[in-house]
């Protein structure tokens, strides 16, 4: 199982490289506990305000999943463990060397391993559950993402 889960990270990787070549890769975490997912209220910036699953850039060289648990200990002090990719937007507002609306943001389902949860960068993080995804006033990226998450939640 293990050697499969290496495997298919490994894929994820080259992927990720490939992609870092020409965009600006966006990563966000729906860390999961039960049937709740963790949603995060940014704190600044033209999005402040808006709800989002935290994350930020991939930076150049660096996988996307490590990405994904660096943003998420930078971002609230915790360990994750990535479990599997949920869904991809396009990130119009993000411009990658010079290249507008080639960005997407990549969105993987994990848990938190090492729970001391600060939210350093977010007004507010809220553990909801897939019913109360909708009424929160999402990132505009985000929103399409939803349906993913609900029906992850409705069957773990
Ligand atoms: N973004 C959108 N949805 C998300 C995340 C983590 C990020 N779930 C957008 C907001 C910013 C850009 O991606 O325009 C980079 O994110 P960050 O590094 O400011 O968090
Ligand atoms: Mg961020």
């Amino acid at each position: 199982v293990l050697a499969a889960m290496q495997a298919h990270l490994d894929l994820y990787a080259a992927a990720a490289r490939r992609r870092a070549e020409d965009v600006v890769q966006v990563v966000g975490a729906a860390l999961v506990d039960g049937d709740r997912v963790l949603v995060a209220q940014r704190g600044s910036g033209p999005l402040a305000g808006r709800w989002e699953f935290p994350g930020g850039k991939v930076e150049p060289g660096e996988s996307e999943l490590a990405a994904l648990v660096r943003e998420c200990r930078e971002e609230l002090s915790v360990g994750i463990t990535p479990q599997a990719f949920l869904g991809e937007v396009p990130l119009p507002g993000v411009v990658a060397g010079g290249a507008p609306g080639a960005s997407t943001l990549r969105v993987w389902w994990g848990r938190i391993t090492a729970d001391h949860l600060v939210a350093h960068e977010h007004t507010e993080v809220r553990w909801v559950t897939g019913g109360e995804l909708d009424d929160l006033d999402w990132i505009p990226a985000d929103r399409p993402l939803l349906p993913a998450v609900r029906a992850l939640l409705a069957r773990l």
